[in-house]
C-alpha cells in the first residue's frame, strides 16, 4: 500500500513547512502543563516534570490538510494515556480538548478512545533536539494518523469533557472534525443549497462572500468577481474562469483541475493546496500568493509526473522566484521546466 494517503505530496526531505500560527502568546510565566476537568486529581506539570518522566520515541508520519506530508518524523516525548494515569479520567470523561498558550487559545480537541487508541503523544524533542518554538516547542501534542490540525503547537492545558468542544479550525473554519487522511475527511459538507448556489453563479460576484466548498464544476465564469472571497475547497474543475478576479481570496484546497484561467488575477491569494493540473494560466498572475502544497501536475502513483496532466504555463504566467521554493520539489520542477521551454521557443 502506498505510504502517501490520496492526494498528498512529499515535501523535499530537509525541509517541515511551517504552517498556521507562527509564535506562542508572549507570557513571562514558565511552561508547564495542567491537566482538569473530568478526572479525579487535577494537575500541573512544569516543563522539568515532563522532561524527567521516561521518554519515549515515535515515528510518525505527517499528513497536512493542505497537502504536504512528511513521512517518518522521529519524535520523543510521552504518551497522553501515560500522563492520563496521574489524574486517572472520570468516567463522564468522553473528549480530550487541548489548548495552546497562543494568542488565540488556539484549541483542538479528540474522542478520549481516539486519544488512546491513535496514541497521542506530547512531543518534548525532535530528532533529538528540543522541539523548535515555530514548531510548537517547548512542547506540543502530535496524533498519528490524524490530518496535522489534531496536533496541537505550544500545548498549555490538556482538559477532558463530556462534551465535544470544537476546536479553531473545525469551529471557525470548517475542517473535519475527524480528519483522517486515509478516507480524506478534510472539510465538514458544503453549507450552501443548490439555489443560493445557481443565484450567485448567475450573478458573477463572489467578493468577500464566504463560500467554502462551493460546487461550481463546468461552469462558465469568465470575469469573475471573487475579490477577497473564501472559497476553501471550492470546486472549480474545467470552469472557464479567463479574467477571474482571486485577488486575496482563500482557495487553499480548491479544485481548479481544467479550468480556463488565462489572464485571471491571483495576487495575495492563499492557494496553499489548490490544484491547478490541466488548467490553462497564460498571463494568469500568481503575484504574492502563498503555494504551499499546490498543485500544478498530477502524480502518479504519488510519485512521478503525469506530464499529460500539466498546466499549461509560460513567460505570461507571473510567479515571484522566491514564491516557487513553497511547492514540493516535483511541482516547481514542472514549472521552471514549462518556463524554461516557454522562454526557449520565444528565443527561437
Ligand atoms: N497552537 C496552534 N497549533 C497548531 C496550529 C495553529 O495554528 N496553532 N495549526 C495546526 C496546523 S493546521 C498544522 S498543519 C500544524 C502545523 O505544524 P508545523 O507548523 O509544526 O508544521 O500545526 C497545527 N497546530
Ligand atoms: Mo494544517
Amino acid at each position: 500500500m502506498s505510504k502517501l494517503p490520496a492526494n498528498q505530496q512529499l515535501v523535499a526531505a530537509n525541509k517541515w513547512p511551517i504552517t498556521g500560527e507562527k509564535t506562542p502568546r508572549k507570557d513571562d510565566r514558565p511552561w508547564s502543563l495542567t491537566i482538569s476537568g473530568e478526572v479525579a486529581h487535577a494537575q500541573q506539570f512544569s516543563l522539568d516534570d515532563l522532561l524527567a518522566m521516561p521518554q519515549r520515541e515515535f515515528v510518525v508520519d505527517i499528513h497536512c490538510v493542505t497537502r504536504w506530508s512528511k513521512l517518518g518524523a522521529k519524535f520523543s516525548g510521552i504518551l497522553v494515556k501515560d500522563l492520563l494515569e496521574f489524574v486517572r479520567p472520570n468516567t463522564a470523561a468522553g473528549f480530550v480538548s487541548f489548548v495552546a498558550r497562543s494568542e488565540r487559545d488556539h484549541s483542538t480537541s479528540l474522542p478520549l478512545a481516539d486519544t488512546l487508541e491513535l496514541g497521542a503523544f506530547v512531543a518534548l524533542h525532535y530528532e533529538g533536539k528540543p522541539l523548535a518554538t515555530d514548531h510548537g516547542g517547548p512542547m506540543r501534542i502530535v496524533t498519528p494518523g490524524r490530518y496535522f490540525y489534531k496536533s496541537l503547537k505550544w500545548l498549555e492545558k490538556i482538559e477532558l469533557l463530556a462534551e465535544d468542544r470544537l476546536g479553531y479550525w473545525e469551529a471557525d473554519v470548517g475542517y473535519h472534525n475527524t480528519a483522517d487522511p486515509w478516507r480524506e475527511q478534510r472539510y465538514i459538507a458544503p453549507n450552501l443549497s443548490r439555489q443560493e448556489t445557481r443565484t450567485l453563479i448567475e450573478s458573477r460576484d463572489f467578493s468577500g462572500r464566504d463560500l467554502r466548498s462551493i460546487e461550481a464544476s463546468r461552469r462558465e465564469l469568465r470575469g469573475l468577481n471573487a475579490v477577497g472571497a473564501q472559497l476553501r475547497d471550492a470546486d472549480f474543475r474545467e470552469c472557464d474562469l479567463r479574467d477571474a478576479d482571486f485577488r486575496e481570496a482563500n482557495l487553499s484546497n480548491a479544485r481548479l483541475q481544467g479550468a480556463d484561467l488565462r489572464g485571471a488575477q491571483l495576487a495575495d491569494a492563499d492557494l496553499e493546496g489548490a490544484n491547478f493540473a490541466r488548467c490553462d494560466l497564460r498571463g494568469a498572475n500568481f503575484l504574492k500568493s502563498s503555494l504551499f502544497g499546490a498543485s500544478f501536475v498530477d502524480l502518479n502513483d504519488d510519485v512521478t509526473v503525469d506530464a499529460s496532466t500539466g498546466a499549461r504555463i509560460d513567460t505570461t504566467v507571473r510567479f515571484g522566484r522566491q514564491q516557487l521554493t513553497a511547492l514540493t520539489p516535483i511541482q516547481e520542477d514542472f514549472i521552471q521546466n514549462s518556463l524554461a521551454s516557454a522562454a526557449k521557443t520565444q528565443n527561437e
